[in-house]
This record gives C-alpha cells, structure tokens and sequence, in this order.
C-alpha cells in the first residue's frame, strides 16, 4: 500500500466523549467547578457561562418538576429531563443519581441508560432509598457499607463507556457519624472502584471538609458541595487539594428569585411594562435554543422555504372605466361580493404560501389598508406606469418574487404553476385570449407574441419564449395575464432593467409589458407558460359582473 492510500485509511481524529471530559475533569490537578442544571435551558445556560460541566442536582430537578427531593420524580422520569439537557448542551454532566433508586441491579440498568443517553457520570449516595434530602433532619440512617460497595462495583461492570465516571458519594458527615466514619467508608468506596468520592457537609463552614482532606491526602479526587459553607474562600478548596466543587442548586434559586419577582410586579401593575427591561427577550430565547441553525437548515432542507417568494401587487391607478365605483377608492378596492378585490386577491396569494405581499398604491392610497399587506407608496401614479410603480418596490425585487396586477383574479393553481415553472422570468399568458372578451377591448390588453404558439399537446413542454408584449403587436400567442414570477436571478435582472430604463429616461411611462420586452432582447428572454382561462381582469362593470361569478 502507498504512503498516501495508509494515510486516507487511518482513522479521522475524534473528540474526546463527554465522559472522557469528565474523567479528565476529575482527574485534573486544578480545582474545577460543575454549576447546576436542571432542565435543557439552564444547561445552555451554565455552558455559555463557561462552565466546563454541568450538575444535574436531584434537588432541582425534583424541584422543577414541582416535587420534593424524596424520590418522587420516577427515575425514568429524570431520565427524560437527562436527556434534553445532555442535548442542549455539549459540557458533560455528572448526574445527582441519589441511592441509585434500589439495589444494585437498578444501579446496573441506571449506568447502561445513563452511557446510552450520554451522561458522563453518575454520583450516587450511601444513603437508604428513597432518599432524603442532606439539608432536612439529622441523622439520616446510612448504607450498609459493604451493600454500598456492591452498587459500586455493579455500576462500574455496567458502563458502556469506559471513561464513564461512577462518584461515590459519603454522607457520614451529613448524618453525625463524624470524621472516622467518613474515612472508613472513604477506604471502602475506593477499594470498591470508585472514580472519586463526594464528601458531603451542611456545617456552615468548612472544618470538617478541610479535616477530611488532612486524612485524605490524594488517595482519590474529592468532589465537594459547599452550599452552607459557602463563606469559604475558594482557594482554601484550592489549597486543601479538592478537585471538584459543585455548586449544587444556584441556578434553581435565581430562577426562583426572578419568577417571583416578575409575577408579582406583572400581577401588582396589571402590565408588563414595569419588568420588561429586566427579563430575557424573546429573541434571547430563540439564540438560546439556536433557531438560527434551524433557518439555515430549512434552507438546506426544505425547498418550500429556500423558494418561499414574495409578492408584489401593482395597483397604484384609479380605475376611471369603473365611474363612480372608483370615486373614493382604487380599483383594487372595488367591492366584489362582500369584499375588496384586493383581499380577493391577496387570499389567492395566500393559498399558494405567499404572505408577504407588498402592494403598490397611488390613488386614494389611503384606502389601501389591508392588514395583510406591506404598502408602498407611488405618489406620482397620475403621471407614471406599471414600471415605475414596480420601481417603488425596487428594495423588495430581491429573492423569488412574484408580480401581479392589482386588479386580477385567477385561480390558486396558475401560480403555482407558475411557480414550479422552468425559467428565471416566467409570465402567464392566456392561449385562450380569443375567446374571453368583447373585440372592443384588444386596445386594454397586453398581448404577447411568444416563441412557439400554444401546443394542446398535453405532453409537450418544450419552453416557450417571450418575444414582445403590448397592447398593439402584430401575430400574438395569447394575452399576458399580469402575473410574472421570478427567481432570485430573475429579480436581479428586473431590478437591473429598471435601474437601466430609469437612467435612459424610459422608466416613468413604461408599462410591465415594456420592461419584459426589453428583457426578451437579452439573451436569455423571459418565458411565457401558458394557461387556459382561469382568470380575469377588472376594467369595466362588465367585468365586475364577471368576477361576481367568477368567484
Ligand atoms: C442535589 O443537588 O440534589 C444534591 C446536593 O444532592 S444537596 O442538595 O446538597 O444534597
Ligand atoms: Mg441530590
């Protein structure tokens, strides 16, 4: 074999497990601190703290849930929580395993779900199940030891990750046994194969842990949980050789603090004003649960949200054919059945998974007021075109975007055909333009004269290009509906084309159909899909007629 085929056989470099993290924690020469955690948030919490592990506290999980530390959550059911803080966070976390909920063989089933679900550790306690908090009473009955030194064993053969990490916890101290006895169970615990020792105490200060440590010396790393002898100034744990303390229940108390404060001062003021300032924003929770790889991901994964266009609907004119229906309002405003036009239109939009829609207005722009819409203002609409009112929206020409005229309606599946279409500039264009008005109109309509007629073979797609489009050209192939969708690209080259018409001159009086002519003379000319009625647009009371039936 060459050099270089051993080279791409060796195996990639991984890093290092979270239990292997643990270990090395634990083993380390320097005093290190596990903050706690009880659920998935106050895990990325204490991780973007810079903790370099996390305490998943039996106290504050069973306080969380809302139920004492007694062993009343199940030990499945603190498996559960286990399971979205090791998720939420990439710190291992050493688990609060209380007695070990039984004897040794719900130790060994413990060990094996806990290295399944990526738990780098486990501490369990030499107390009696089911357990009591350190801090309530005195004299909490003790393990026997030798039983003890089982769940230990039992728990180290279980592990399915070697660098697993099984702390034992002493509780001599906590139930008056004293010094002797903590050493004696000490001695025991390491014989029997522990990783570390948790030398537990509730004086309020730390003679006794310091004691401990004198007798000790390094025979095993010693992990403590200074909660009431929190005055102990932490190099004298530095000094003393300790190799982990743990602060056991902080983050469940601030939250505590914090709750209440913001629920009193929101039921005290009737408002929220007050504590606004001082409480987490939304968007901190979204950084926090990281949406932002989820967007990124939908753009990778989901084609509906990387091809998610916008619209922009022109409808900055008055409509004059319409009389006195458009005296106070625009056409797009016209009543049809109970509605405007506009909403009519917009709710087609809506069907197809548009919601953002922009619309140009001009006359009686104030009418324009759906709450669905963005509106852009085209306040010279009296002496301007369809081009020019595209122009107003020109910052919105980015991405996939649809155009439609304001004063159309059409059925949902045009679009999104539309949309599936082939092509950066796709325009509808109806091959049935014949058939679907009065002859006394052509003078109204955008016709379009396109690169192969309309084929009514079902089969044939080949593409079909736009040539011209206008009201007066010569052989068209059908009628262009007033509904374009572009690409990404495609609004690129529109927004292009209108920079170019406004700087020769051309852009104010320009028509929609102007622009894509001119576009049909590039080299790669807009596309035309066509359709087959479907649709109409709104002029005169004769179509207004029309589109009451229509819908
Ligand atoms: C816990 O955090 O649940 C502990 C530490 O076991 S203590 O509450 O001090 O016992
Ligand atoms: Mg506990």
């Amino acid at each position: 074999m060459s050099s270089s085929l051993r080279a791409v056989a060796a195996p990639a470099a991984t890093a290092p497990s979270k239990a292997a993290r643990l270990r090395a924690l634990i083993a380390s020469p320097r005093l290190e601190f596990l903050m706690e955690a009880h659920d998935g948030i106050s895990a990325k919490i204490a991780q973007e703290a810079g903790f370099p592990g996390i305490w998943a506290s039996g106290l504050a999980i069973s306080a969380a849930l809302g139920v004492r530390d007694s062993n009343e959550a199940s030990w499945t059911q603190v498996l559960e929580v286990l399971e979205f803080m090791a998720d939420a966070s990439a710190v291992p976390i050493l688990v609060d395993g209380d007695t070990g909920y039984g004897n040794f063989n719900n130790v060994r089933r413990l060990v094996r779900k806990l290295c399944q679900r990526g738990i780098a550790g486990v501490c369990i306690e030499d107390k009696l199940f089911p357990k009591t908090n350190s801090f309530i009473g005195d004299g909490q009955p003790l393990a026997d030891i030798d039983e003890f030194c089982g769940k230990i064993k039992a728990g180290k053969d279980s592990q399915t990750d070697g660098d697993f990490q099984l702390v034992a916890r002493i509780e001599a101290l906590i139930s008056g046994w004293g010094l002797e006895e903590a050493l004696r169970r000490a001695e025991a615990y390491h014989a029997a194969g522990a990783d570390a020792l948790l030398v537990h105490s509730k004086s309020n200060n730390a003679g006794e842990i310091l004691a401990f440590m004198k007798e000790w010396g390094d025979r095993l790393p010693v992990v403590i949980v200074p909660t009431t002898y929190y005055g102990t100034p932490t190099d004298a744990f530095r000094d003393a050789g300790i190799s982990v303390v743990i602060w056991a229940n902080h983050n469940l108390r601030a939250s505590i603090n914090a709750m209440r404060e913001a629920c009193r001062a929101i039921m005290r003021e009737e408002s929220v004003v007050g504590i606004e300032g001082k409480i987490a924003s939304v968007k901190e929770i979204f950084d926090l649960v990281g949406n932002r790889e989820l967007t990124e991901a939908e753009e990778r994964y989901l084609p509906s949200a990387r091809e998610q266009a916008r619209a922009i609907v022109l409808a900055a004119t008055r409509g004059s054919q319409l009389g006195p229906l458009t005296e106070d309002r625009p056409k797009c405003m016209v009543d049809v059945r109970g509605q405007p036009l506009l909403r009519r239109l917009v709710a087609t939009l809506r069907e197809v998974g548009i919601r953002d829609v922009a619309v140009v207005r001009g006359y009686c722009k104030e009418k324009v007021d759906l709450a669905t819409i963005a509106p852009i203002d085209n306040d010279a609409y009296e002496t301007t075109g369809e081009a020019h009112s595209l122009a107003c929206a020109l910052d919105r020409l980015d991405g996939p975007t649809v155009i439609a005229f304001g004063d159309i309606l059409f059925r949902g599946y045009i679009l999104a055909n539309l949309l599936e279409a082939e092509g950066d500039i796709v325009l509808a264009v109806d091959a049935l333009w014949r058939e679907r008005e009065p002859s006394t109109k052509a003078a109204t309509r955008d016709l379009a004269r396109c690169s192969t007629p309309f084929s009514r073979d079902p089969l044939d797609d080949a593409p079909v290009e736009i040539a011209a489009i206008g009201s007066g050209i010569a052989e068209p192939s059908g009628e262009f509906i007033g509904l374009a969708k572009l690409t990404a690209t495609g609004a690129r080259r529109v927004r292009r084309m209108l920079e170019a018409m406004r700087a020769d001159g051309s852009l104010a009086t320009a028509s929609l159909g102007d622009l894509f002519t001119r576009l049909a003379a590039e080299d790669e000319p807009p596309r035309a899909l066509y359709v087959t009625g479907h649709w109409l647009d709104v002029n005169d009371a004769f179509d207004l007629a029309r589109a009451r039936n229509f819908l």
